[in-house]
């Protein structure tokens, strides 16, 4: 089931019978011969929580798929450029954070601008408006922004999401497909085996606040802020765990590279059943992309506020069951796997409603594609 968007026309904040998407799949790329070029809006809205409540919210939206906070699809080394119209009551700054353009000229309400950068280095990136601290982020205007690399191969030609992986990486990669993970290597061609997941914590007073156009008390806003909804790609709950764009879903072999990011104001801690994932990157403090020397095995990985973080889930046979029970008789395939965050108030909806937060699946479609271990 997808919830209602509805776009809010104008200062009056009239509902719309104008209903938007919020897809992760349907990137806003336009490649031209020298680079990218992205026609996005701002964009003031109204989107259905989990429970039915309807809240306001800031979003940037592709003027041309009109998806709402689209994935922004990049390579490494191209330059990038973005026209954004603001359509909201205010001035807002667009950023990429992690990139070392990460302040460009604000941009005045109901005014136009073109901004360029050049896409430095490949990883997960996230793109917001910082024109009041955090507080516009967290209401919604927030995004990601994937940077492929040129080339990305590890030295003996295995296809990584990095440029120039280092010898942790490679050797994983290299792995793939081998004894230890039956199957294939990563395909970065199949959309399928790479998923984003935006994490977002949502406080309804904010929401109102900049709904009715208050200025935010930044200290205020930090000491008081209670998020009563916890999303995933926008969505919560039974959506979230439903939505073909947010579940990981493959046969044994087919690794899935999952890339995080938390626009939110609450640490999350994503933690995985079934299979454990290979953390395969990080922040650093200056925004950059930290390609691991070493890659721990996990089944949770933190999320601060702004961190960006790339994982590989390696679809193999699930640990607890043993290997001469595989494929499993009396259970049937797909196998449902959850993710969930550990941070357990990020569970509920409205402080009560579980498992209604910030949670998805990942299915494990059968035994290897073709029956061949
Ligand atoms: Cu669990």
């Amino acid at each position: 089931m997808r919830r209602r968007d509805f776009i809010a026309y104008g200062s009056a904040g009239v509902l719309s019978a104008a209903l938007v998407n919020e897809h992760p799949e349907n990137t806003a790329e336009a490649q031209v011969a020298a680079g990218f070029s992205f026609d996005l809006e701002l964009v003031e809205v109204f989107q259905e929580m989990i429970d039915g409540e309807v809240l306001f919210a800031l979003a940037l939206r592709d003027q041309i798929t009109r998806a709402l906070r689209p994935i922004l699809n990049v390579v490494e080394g191209a330059n990038v450029t973005f026209r954004i119209t603001n359509r909201t009551r205010k001035a807002r700054r667009f950023a990429l954070a992690g990139l070392a353009d990460d302040f460009f000229a604000p941009i005045p309400a109901g005014g136009s601008i073109q901004l360029q950068t050049i896409a430095n280095e490949a990883g997960t990136y996230c793109y917001l408006d910082n024109s009041e601290q955090a507080a516009s982020r967290v209401a919604g205007f927030h995004g990601m922004m994937v940077i492929a690399p040129s080339d990305g191969k590890t030295p003996t030609g295995t296809r990584t999401p990095y440029n120039t992986p280092t010898a942790a990486q490679s050797m994983l990669f290299d792995a793939l497909g081998t004894a230890r993970f039956p199957g294939e290597k990563w395909r970065p061609d199949l959309p399928s085996r790479t998923r984003t997941w935006v994490f977002n914590a949502i406080d309804p007073v904010l929401q109102q606040q900049l709904e009715l156009g208050r200025e935010v008390d930044q200290t205020a806003f930090l000491r008081t802020f209670y998020p009563r909804y916890f999303t995933l790609n926008g969505l919560s709950g039974y959506d979230s765990a439903h939505d073909k764009d947010t579940v990981p879903r493959g046969y044994v072999g087919e690794p899935v590279l999952i890339r995080c990011i938390n626009m939110g104001l609450c640490t999350h801690s994503p933690h995985i059943h079934g299979n454990h994932v290979f953390r395969l990157s990080s922040t650093s403090p200056a925004g950059g992309v930290v390609k691991n020397q070493s890659i721990p095995e996990v089944d949770t990985w933190m999320l601060g506020p702004l961190a960006r973080v790339d994982v590989l889930l390696p679809f193999v046979r699930p640990d607890d069951i043993p290997e001469k029970a595989w494929p499993p008789k009396q259970e049937k395939f797909p196998l449902k796997y959850p993710m969930h965050c550990h941070m357990e108030m990020s569970q509920t909806a409205r402080g009560g409603q579980y498992p209604q937060g910030m949670i998805t699946d990942w299915e494990l479609l059968g035994d290897r594609r073709g029956g061949a271990l």
